[in-house]
């Protein structure tokens, strides 16, 4: 039964705060959410929202209700939320094969909450992301749209639960990049704002699924479509995506005016739960920053542009406090404390080096002295969040390390053909391997601590990191002269860790400029970018951005790919692509898979051997407005792609020695070098890559 209205005569509501165990993946266990209520508690934060998308009976077997068993733990944990003053709310995700228009399956939805409301939880969830858009056909025949039949399955089911003064809705469409064509003018997301009753807020995850940044525009924005202020679902932590990463950066981005223009914040952390301690303590800091409740931070850095909220400020607060924790033995597997350590029983919990009942082995003269764990510093934590730092930012160590090896690798070839490497160098090559060791001492001081529940879910990336730059160790060494042959990074036959990232790592590398984005060469752009194919009709674009790009160089002697550009010769199959920004067309990328009649066409005399190890011929022009060249680089990349299918075994283009851009374009790519060739007209230059 309903009990109507009650939405109306509450008290201004309170900011909702916490944590959403919303990835995919091993859901945490009880004792981990139990422990998380106290820390939320302790840090100012108020809710928790039970959604771990591979449980069974949140989404799969949303029916289903729960066992004996499982109810004890589920009533377990909402009173344990309670005692600390956590909000349970429980979120149910029936969208994978719900029909809205079926009356026994809201039956079923209904029962399955009431069944949780019985065991003492009072706040709900209903969740739509990740699922089909397309409706089955009785529910087509029921709805006016997917927006329709949401709204009112979650419009009764809060009837049904007594309007609960917290019950959130998760949108399919969560986030701005979700929208069409934009979020004011998204149909979905205005029959929502409009169909949802206004007791019921509405999760949000920003511009895109892991937003980069939050602007108080974007949210003015959805708040106006959706008619109340969004609950935002953060997954600026989250890294149930990537196995290689993991997030331990200070929540940042999200300017602390949000506070008074959000209904609330939810992060969706890292899967693993120890190590979320920074994402959560400083979302608990962020939330205290309000103008009204926080002190404005008057010793502002000049890069910092929030008066009430530092980024940097926070993530020391919050190491601070882990460090402590990191030296906390109170946890199984840890090792005991002295005194304990006399009278413990061995435990099936423990490791067996640490089960060594009284032994209080004191080494002789003679022998080896015992290994003595160094304390894990603040420093090696400042390291360790640097190096696992933000989705689209590493931090500033990690970045000045990725600076440094680009330095060492891009100056030491000229310098070492001379007089080997110069003083300069040397000394930058030995601060990188300072900056190398350090890592290594931090896995080091790590692995010793003393709370392995921490270092447990840290280890893999901990030892991935060590092993990424250790192999960026060896390969400085060898560009200075130093290291034996074995050592080679380059090896004929390394060891599997020379190779590294499986399958998937085999993927991304044969993919076109190995599939990936580096943060370090290409931080978030805001312009957007599409590669599509070229067809007929862009003709004359192409030969309008050849003709503008044209006068700004000499047109005499003609270059073997002018034809291609003038549409005087089509490109081969799959080789022509061409480049568009908002504004419109503004670059192309042709290919001829075999260059030989073009050469021919403009009595170009070109060896033979040349053709034999380069028969494809590649060009590309983008205008002067697009200064991000990732475009321009992913388009050779897929280009030489094709080319490689055709069969050929490389591939050159032809510039001309006054086309700066374009010389420095080829040689910043890395895989194109200067080709000599007899006979060429002077000032023009020939770059292949094998294939
Ligand atoms: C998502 C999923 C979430 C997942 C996250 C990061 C929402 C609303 N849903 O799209 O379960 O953890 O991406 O991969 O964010």
């Amino acid at each position: 039964m309903s009990t109507p209205g009650s939405a109306n005569k509450r008290e201004p509501r309170r900011f909702i705060s916490g944590v959403v165990e919303g990835f995919y993946g091993r859901p945490w266990t009880m004792e981990q959410r139990t422990e998380l209520f106290k820390r939320e508690e302790k840090w100012g934060l108020n809710t928790y929202l039970y959604a771990p998308k591979d449980d069974y009976k949140h989404r799969m077997y949303w029916r289903d209700l729960y066992s004996p068993e499982e109810a004890e733990q589920l009533i377990a944990l909402i009173s344990a939320a309670k005692q600390h003053n956590i909000d349970f709310v429980y979120a149910i995700s029936p969208g994978l094969d719900v029909t809205f228009s079926n009356p026994n399956e809201v039956a079923a939805l209904k029962r399955k909450l009431d069944q949780v409301k019985e065991f003492g939880c009072s706040s709900f969830s209903l969740l739509f992301d990740d699922i089909e858009r397309e409706m089955c056909p009785a529910d087509k025949e029921a709805f006016s749209s997917f927006a329709h039949a949401q709204v009112a399955i979650t419009n009764t089911v809060y009837q049904h639960l007594g309007e609960p003064e917290t019950f959130l809705f998760c949108p399919t469409d969560y986030c701005a990049a979700f929208c069409t064509p934009t979020v004011t003018q998204s149909s979905y997301l205005n029959t929502v704002g409009e169909g949802l009753l206004p007791g019921i807020d509405i999760l949000w995850t920003g511009p895109k699924v892991v937003s980069n940044k939050i602007s108080v525009e974007s949210i003015e924005e959805v708040t106006s479509v959706m008619r109340r202020p969004p609950v935002i679902w953060d997954n600026i932590h989250a890294n149930d995506y990537d196995p290689q990463r993991i997030l331990l950066g200070p929540f940042k981005d999200r300017p602390s005016e949000l506070i008074s223009k959000l209904r609330g914040v939810l992060t969706n952390p890292n899967c693993e739960f120890y190590p979320n301690f920074v994402a959560i303590h400083t979302l608990a800091t962020w939330c205290k920053a309000t103008a009204e409740g926080g002190q404005r931070d008057v010793e502002m850095d000049a890069e910092e542009q929030d008066p009430y909220y530092s980024p940097q400020k926070a993530l020391t607060l919050a190491l601070t406090d882990w460090l402590q924790e990191f030296q906390s033995t109170a946890q199984p597997g840890g090792p005991c404390p002295p005194a304990a350590r006399l009278k413990k029983e061995s435990s099936d919990e423990e490791p067996m080096q640490t089960d060594m009942g009284e032994s209080s082995y004191v080494p002789g003269p003679g022998d080896n002295p015992l290994y003595t764990a160094e304390p894990l510093t603040l420093e090696d934590l400042r390291l360790l969040s640097d190096l696992f730092y933000l989705p689209y930012e590493h931090g500033p160590t990690a970045r000045a390390m990725l600076q440094e090896l680009d330095w060492l690798k891009n100056n030491s070839a000229a310098a070492a053909a001379e007089t080997g490497q110069t003083q300069e160098w040397c000394s930058r090559a030995q601060q990188f391997d300072d900056m190398c060791e350090a890592v290594v001492q931090m896995f080091n001081r790590l692995s010793n601590a003393p709370n392995r529940s921490i270092l447990y879910d840290l280890y893999n990336y901990i030892c991935d990191i060590k092993s990424g730059v250790g192999l960026a160790r060896t390969y400085v060494k060898r560009l200075g002269g130093q290291g034996r042959p074995s050592f080679n990074v380059m090896n004929d036959d390394p060891e599997p860790w020379g190779f590294r990232g499986g399958l998937s790592g085999e993927f991304q590398r044969m993919l076109p400029c190995h599939g990936n984005r580096d943060l370090f060469k290409h931080p978030p752009m805001t312009a957007v970018y599409c590669i599509r194919p070229y067809c007929p009709a862009d003709k004359v674009e192409v030969q309008r951005i050849f003709r503008e790009m044209q006068k700004q160089q000499m047109a005499q002697p003609p270059l073997i790919c002018d034809g291609l550009s003038a549409g005087e010769i089509p490109p081969s199959p799959q080789c022509a692509l061409v480049l568009e920004d908002d504004i419109g067309m503004c670059g192309y990328a042709l290919a001829l898979t075999d260059a030989k009649p073009a050469a021919a066409k403009i009595q170009r005399a070109v060896s033979g051997s040349v053709f034999e190890d380069f028969p494809s011929l590649i060009t590309i022009q983008v205008l002067a407005r697009v200064t991000d060249p990732s475009p321009a680089r992913r388009m050779v990349g897929q280009l030489l792609s094709s080319i490689r299918s055709s069969g050929s075994r490389g591939a050159f283009c032809e510039l001309r020695h006054s086309d700066r851009r374009m010389l420095h374009f080829y040689t910043k790519l890395g895989s194109f070098t200067p080709l000599k060739m007899a006979g060429l007209p002077q000032d023009i230059i020939t770059m292949g890559t094998g294939l």
